[in-house]
């Protein structure tokens, strides 16, 4: 008696078990409701529910649509024709499958149908919705029930979630920076990698302007100035890939330095003054320097300056065809440019004394 009993719970837990794993599997994609134009009543919206492989019934969780719920029973259909009332015909080719859906919503009992693409991968398939009824958008439109004229369309994955990579770029520092070198600046770029469903890593390759320039979770390269196209590729074991792409743009905004120096030749010293006899031995020089420019254009003028005292008249008097003048200071003005077109100003006046 007792030994019967326990036979009887053995056989109970393995119907359970078998139920659950080779029955049943989890089903998770989207739903989407398209008017008569193909406009998306309801964008894309998160859906799960269960997939009977034995009795070939997919039951989607209940789910909310205008404040009330979506309730979806279908029925599988393998490849043929088929006809149900208040459904167009249903064809379904090899390589697909059908579904006969019954929707419950707001009181409302519609009966509508679909064609899926199936897309087998380890651990499961994916049901690709095709337009079945050749009138441009995905599914097949309703002929009954309040949304005659609309499409609905349930797409997912049925088992083991599809493998599936996802990358994405971060530049640190953003994606507009100033030059900091020569030319451009060296900018680290980062790739983020999420695996989902058993996906693997293979390979991580990276593109700037379109030529390979490095691979791995990182990257360094020297961007010049201006704006650059960044991709990135991350691939994974299967063959499955992803793509990330962002600009980023290297710019200078600093102003070049720029030192007037007035050097005595006879001694190569910089000076601050100069006696008058001095004069024909002083050479200006301009030094500018820019972080980015290593080149950078500098224009200077060079005038003398007469002193002029309050109440007094300047007269110009000619002698032998020469003039003279007493000149008083040299002045000197430069203007350093970059090639971003930045400017630096500068001027220096140096006392001529008698
Ligand atoms: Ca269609
Ligand atoms: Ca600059």
């Amino acid at each position: 008696m007792n030994r019967t009993f326990l036979v009887g719970i053995a056989f109970a837990l393995i119907g359970q078990f078998s139920a659950s794993y080779a029955e049943s599997q989890s089903v998770s994609g989207t739903a989407v409701l398209y008017d008569p134009g193909g406009v998306t009543v309801v964008a894309p919206t998160p859906i799960t529910g269960t997939y009977n492989t034995d009795t070939q019934h997919i039951t989607i969780d209940p789910w909310v649509f205008f404040g009330f719920a979506v309730d979806s029973q279908i029925d599988l259909l393998s490849p043929g024709s088929y006809t149900f009332p208040g459904v167009l015909p249903i064809n379904v080719g090899s390589g697909q499958l059908g579904g006969f859906i019954t929707t419950t919503w707001a009181g409302n009992i519609i009966p509508h149908g679909i064609v899926w693409d199936v897309i087998p991968y380890t651990g499961g398939q994916h049901f690709e919705p095709i337009d079945s009824d050749g009138d441009g958008i995905p599914g097949q439109k309703m002929i009954s029930g309040p949304f005659v004229g609309f499409t609905f369309v349930y797409e997912f994955d049925a088992g083991a979630p599809a493998p599936s990579i996802d990358v994405s770029i971060n530049v640190t520092g953003g994606v507009n920076q100033q030059c900091n070198e020569t030319g451009g600046t060296h900018i680290e770029l980062t790739s983020t990698v999420d695996l989902n469903g058993g996906a693997e890593l293979a390979s991580i390759d990276w593109t700037v302007d379109g030529d390979v320039a490095g691979s791995g979770a990182s990257i360094t390269p020297f961007l010049s100035l201006g704006s650059h196209s960044i991709s990135v590729t991350a691939t994974g074991v299967s063959g499955i890939y992803d793509t990330a792409s962002t600009n980023v743009n290297v710019f200078d905004t600093v102003k070049p330095d720029l030192a007037i120096e007035v050097v005595d030749t006879r001694t190569g010293q910089a000076v601050t003054s100069i006696n008058g006899s001095g004069v024909s031995f002083l050479e200006v020089r301009l030094n500018s320097t820019d972080v980015c420019d290593s080149d950078v254009d500098v224009a200077g003028a060079f005038k003398p300056v007469y002193a002029v005292i309050g109440g007094e008249v300047i007269k110009i008097q000619g002698n032998n065809g020469d003039v003279t003048l007493p000149t008083t200071a040299l002045e000197v003005s430069a203007t350093a440019t970059d090639n971003s077109g930045n400017e630096q100003l500068d001027q220096l006046v140096l006392p001529i004394s008698k």
